[in-house]
């Protein structure tokens, strides 16, 4: 199909792919409902993807991986900068050369008895001075309806773009999903990713971690802004006031569930509400006005599906309801509709489960849904979804929160002393891992920023980044951390979690606007007990003491992590951390 594009950088490069892969045809995406109809049928009739039952899940799909391409696999995916200290200790690195080198073997031929896809795509609000655009070259109809969804793509972005030489440059083919020559190279020097061997949503959706994240932290770096792993959310209140959050939490930690909740019914009843922007990256930068701005660079939710349910996140799943394609979840026969755990008490007994095996819900004592099964939902179709979601300028944030998943140690929440004492915070995270990642689930390991797997540069500069940021915004945001996961002897959860978490939210607001006092602690400032609201909560001011701990030795030991953890940045860790690292020594003494 003819190109509608004049750009020449842009068609070069389309060249040198079709050179490298010799697809059998070429289609351009346009963005038309025609085009994707079109496919979708296609990828029907070819078992690529199921249309499930349209009475109950109009416009809806269903897709499974293979059972070892299922997550994000951190050990595959590499940051190629020219300089091996660029990529930083916490990174796999390969010299460009080699990586082109070895791409290039792998890439080769690899499409020749198929269609290449070319969708040109914007991350964030299509002509937004925040936005950025890109290209992602596939030979995957799944990957381009996911696209389709994720992203804003087609003729309206070859428009935008005009001649301009600012694009990232993706190419993905699933070649024959060979899990040993299966790669995600970042090359954040040159704006371009290269991903083969995979169809997992985190290694071939390009848009969203690999340019979204790794190649625009690099971007933001150079430029002056944020690329971050967050969650956006607007709390409304009753004088219909919004204000707005980020929070950065790893994967599979409760940003998705965080950004559609319902307050409960306590604060419904006078009027909060709270609004999504964004489940997943945040895209910041400051403002005229002083302040921190942000927008959500996607245009859909890949979300977890286990645990998704009417009670958990009603929000999530009425978004699923239409249009929306869930892949490696388990499939009911007699009526062609999904089902995950937790969705609710009905499994299906006639069903199949994530690997495709003849599955008895009601009987196995096998997981019917891999435990990072997924759906792909627009995000118009969130009940929830802010009327600024896709405002081209952002929305301005009053706070940031980090948090993760940790038994012990970590309270229920707790305020930095100031911006500086906030990057400490964020940069000294951990979190258990969980199954969005291959490899042990449950595994405590630092996570500076929920950014880990994520940075495409040394960490060390990344953490000078966000100090610099910091001081360069007059007004920033006030910098909190969460711990919804804290357990009790027998291993529950203290806090009961999901829309309950409002309640904490809501002291974090009534901070930012100076309504409520703190006590400080050796890590920061902590609420004042009679300031968490737990009016219709089952939870007792003990209780509530037990969260908010400051465990003297588990902080010991949390200290010598810290200390190890910072080790290996060498020089490039900023002499800032190192002192707030004092700082949080000496107040324990
Ligand atoms: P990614 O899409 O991988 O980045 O994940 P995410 O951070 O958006 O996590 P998500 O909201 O999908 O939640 C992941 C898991 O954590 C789900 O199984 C949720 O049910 C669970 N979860 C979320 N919030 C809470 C909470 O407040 N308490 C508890 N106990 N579990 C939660
Ligand atoms: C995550 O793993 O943080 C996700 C899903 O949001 S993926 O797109 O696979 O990265
Ligand atoms: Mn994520």
């Amino acid at each position: 199909m003819k190109s509608q594009t004049n750009n020449v950088d842009v068609l070069k490069w389309i060249d040198d792919v079709i050179l490298m892969t010799k697809p059998a045809n070429v289609i351009w995406i346009d963005g038309s409902d025609e085009q994707l109809t079109a496919l979708r049928e296609e990828a029907c009739r070819t078992g690529e993807i199921r249309l499930l039952n349209q009475d109950k899940y109009p416009g809806c799909y269903y897709h499974r991986t293979k059972p070892n391409d299922v997550a994000r696999m951190e050990n595959r995916t590499l940051i190629c900068s020219e300089k091996e200290i660029d990529a930083g200790p916490t990174n796999i690195w390969m010299k460009p050369s080699e990586a082109y080198k070895l791409g290039k073997k792998i890439f080769e031929n690899s499409m020749m008895d198929r269609t290449m896809y070319i969708i040109p795509y914007s991350m964030g609000p299509v002509g937004s001075p925040f936005a950025k655009i890109g290209f992602e070259i596939t030979d995957s109809i799944y990957v381009v309806l996911n696209m389709s969804i994720m992203t804003r793509v087609g003729q309206k972005i070859l428009n935008v773009l005009g001649d301009s030489k600012d694009f990232v440059k993706g190419v993905h083919s699933k070649c024959n999903l060979d899990e040993n020559n299966r790669y995600i190279f970042h090359f954040p020097e040159d704006n371009t990713i290269w991903s083969c061997n995979s169809a997992y949503g985190g290694n071939v959706l390009l848009g969203k971690k690999c340019f979204a994240l790794r190649i625009a932290s690099y971007q933001g770096l150079k430029e002056n802004w944020m690329a971050e792993h967050m969650l956006i959310l607007g709390i409304e209140n009753p004088k219909g006031e919004v204000k707005y959050v980020t929070a950065a939490f790893p994967s599979a930690c409760g940003k998705t569930n965080l950004a559609m909740l319902i307050p409960p019914e306590g604060y419904r009843s006078k009027g909060y509400k709270v609004w999504t922007v964004g489940d997943d990256i945040a895209w910041l930068r400051i403002r005229e006005d002083g302040r921190l701005w942000a927008i959500n660079p996607e245009a859909g939710f890949f979300g977890v599906a286990p645990g998704t349910n009417k009670k958990s996140n009603p929000n999530a799943l009425t978004s699923t309801y239409k249009d929306t394609i869930f892949t490696n979840v388990a499939i009911n026969l007699d009526d062609e509709t999904v089902w995950w755990e937790r969705l609710d008490n009905n499994p299906p007994e006639n069903g199949l489960d994530w690997k495709g095996n003849p599955w008895n819900g009601k009987k196995s004592k096998e997981k019917g849904a891999h435990p990072n099964s997924r759906f792909t939902a627009p995000a118009k179709n969130c009940p929830s979804i802010s009327p600024e979601w896709e405002s081209p300028e952002g929305v301005p944030i009053s706070a940031i929160i980090f948090g993760g998943r940790r038994a012990k140690t970590a309270p229920l929440v707790y305020q930095s002393r100031n911006w500086q004492h906030g990057v400490f915070v964020g940069s000294t995270m951990a979190s258990e891992t969980t199954a969005a990642a291959t490899g042990k689930v449950g595994v405590v390991r630092r996570d500076p920023m929920a950014m880990l797997p994520f940075c495409g540069y040394h960490m060390g500069d990344y953490f000078g980044h966000w100090l610099e940021i910091g001081k360069k915004t007059p007004n920033p945001p006030k910098i909190f951390h969460v711990n919804w996961f804290r357990t009790n002897d027998k291993g529950g959860f203290i806090w009961p979690g999901y829309s309950e978490n409002f309640r904490v939210i809501d002291w974090i607001i009534k901070r930012c606007e100076n309504e409520v006092e703190a006590v400080e602690s050796p890590i920061g400032f902590l609420p004042k007990a009679e300031d968490i609201n737990l009016e219709g909560l089952d939870l007792t001011a003990d209780k509530l003491n037990e969260l908010l701990d400051i465990d003297k030795e588990s902080w010991a030991k949390n200290i010598e992590g810290i200390e190890e953890f910072y080790s290996s940045f060498g020089e490039r860790l900023p002499k800032e951390l190192k002192q707030e690292l004092e700082v949080l020594k000496n107040n324990f003494i």
